[in-house]
């Protein structure tokens, strides 16, 4: 199965989407004006954060006026729960969703029925950019419920007149089953389970059944070597989106057919980039990057100021070849609160990722385990080999990855080679850090 050529490029709505720049920031300025006007009105929370700060609504003339306003955690969300960040009163609002409430308190969020049109036209945008047409059969393997991603790409699917099968995520051979039965063209869900669900097509032999000539994967970081694995295994032309539910869900940001960064819908989000330590704007965007902070412009229910998303990505310089004009920014490279720091060095997750992915016979599944022995912290890398490595290339074949992760990251690294299909795989978002640390006193 080779992977496809490149889908053409179409746009769903050029009128928004390639909106000259001076258009789009008349645009923005109106409607950030707008939007802390009725947060100011309408959430006590804010008027407080607000207020607090000495900071009026007419103090906002430009778009770098944004500075002044106070930032928004997901801390503070979570104090607002269930419904007192909302700025319509509850019989405006047709819909809730949530974040799963694993590390805490849910952040609950809501959407009038002009929130839900507007993120079925962004998801319209997405699914367009990515080259899904009407002719398309859609897989939706992300969860339906709380979780944004399966209802958010499902109406967007719907919009484009293309057909969605709204299978949701687990029973990974009845997926595959689908797959075949009912010829699907597409399949979106997380990066780590479509590479799960091409393990099951290879367990199962069914791969020459299989049609699927685009994946849509997001909801978590991946890397571009876990692109270029996830094109090959599953035959797909693999595209990346972007979001997150306290702002909306998908479809804050997609790439497009060129493959080069993803296109923020800049119309509906005010994107700026800070440094995570400081607070302030982020000294290099197109170079180190920073904290991706985002506004919403448009939502009714829940409008959020400068939520601190805590992805780490950089802007991309120059304009894309497709036409749009939105920004575009680099793939999440990470999630500060995802960072370890190893011996003094900072270690993030999608490096080992990278540096796995380049050495031959690792199958792309891992997962680090951090310990602490004494006073130092140890990192163990679990890497499964491929079948085809035999039991007496294991020594060497641990060494060497050893060798190649230490010379990446800077740290002394223990791997541990553990059976093919053994290391627990995700049917949604991936967990790839244990830390058994004790918490800090
Ligand atoms: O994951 C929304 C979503 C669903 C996006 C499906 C794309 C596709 P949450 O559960 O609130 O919402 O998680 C949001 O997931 O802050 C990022 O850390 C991470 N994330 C989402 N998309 C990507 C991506 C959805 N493409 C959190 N690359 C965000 C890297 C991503 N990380």
């Amino acid at each position: 199965m080779n992977v496809t050529t490149q889908p053409e490029n179409r746009i769903w709505n050029p009128a928004c989407e390639c909106m000259p720049r001076k258009e789009l920031e008349a645009l923005q300025l109106e409607r950030l004006q707008r939007v802390v006007r009725t947060v100011w009105q309408r959430v006590p929370y804010y008027r407080a954060k607000m207020d607090a700060v000495g900071v009026m609504p007419g103090d906002i003339r430009t778009m770098q006026d944004i500075a002044k306003l106070p930032f928004t955690t997901k801390n503070d969300l979570r104090g607002c729960f269930p419904y007192n960040g909302f700025a319509v009163p509850m019989e405006e609002v047709v819909r809730v969703h949530a974040s799963s409430g694993t590390t805490g308190q849910a952040t609950v969020v809501g959407y009038t029925q002009a929130d839900l049109d507007k993120w079925t036209e962004l998801m319209a945008r997405l699914h367009t950019a990515a080259g899904i047409t009407a002719r398309d059969i859609v897989q939706i393997s992300f969860g339906y419920g709380f979780f944004t991603g399966g209802l958010g790409h499902h109406y967007g699917i719907e919009k484009i007149g293309a057909t969605v099968l709204p299978v949701s995520a687990g029973k990974s051979e009845r997926q595959v089953q689908i797959m075949c039965d009912y010829g699907s063209t597409v399949l979106i869900g997380t990066p780590s389970y479509a590479m799960y669900l091409s393990e099951i097509i290879e367990q199962m032999g069914v791969r020459d059944q299989i049609q699927l000539r685009l994946g849509l994967f997001g909801g978590e970081a991946w890397t571009e070597q876990m692109r270029r694995a996830l094109q090959k295994r599953l035959g797909v032309f693999a595209t990346d989106n972007y979001g997150l539910s306290e702002v909306m869900g998908p479809g804050v940001s997609c790439e497009c057919v060129e493959q080069n960064g993803m296109h923020i819908a800049e119309d509906h989000f005010w994107a700026e980039l800070i440094d995570p330590a400081t607070g302030e704007p982020a000294t290099d965007p197109e170079g180190k990057g920073g904290e991706m902070v985002i506004t919403t412009l448009t939502k009714e229910a829940i409008p959020v100021l400068r939520y601190r998303t805590r992805d780490l990505c950089r802007f991309l310089p120059g304009e894309c070849p497709c036409g749009r004009t939105g920004r575009r920014m680099s793939k999440v490279a990470a999630r500060s609160d995802d960072m370890l720091i190893i011996r003094g060095v900072n270690v993030y997750p999608q490096q080992v990722e990278e540096t796995l992915l380049t050495v031959e016979g690792v199958a792309p599944h891992y997962q680090i385990v951090v310990r602490r022995e004494g006073v130092l912290d140890e990192m163990e890398v679990h890497v499964e080999a491929t079948e085809g490595i035999r039991m007496g290339d294991h020594q060497a074949m641990k060494q060497k990855i050893a060798r190649v992760l230490q010379n990446s990251l800077l740290v002394s690294v223990k791997v541990r080679l553990v059976e093919p299909n053994s290391l627990p795989r995700s049917e949604g978002k991936a967990v790839r850090v244990i830390d058994q640390r004790p918490p800090p006193p």
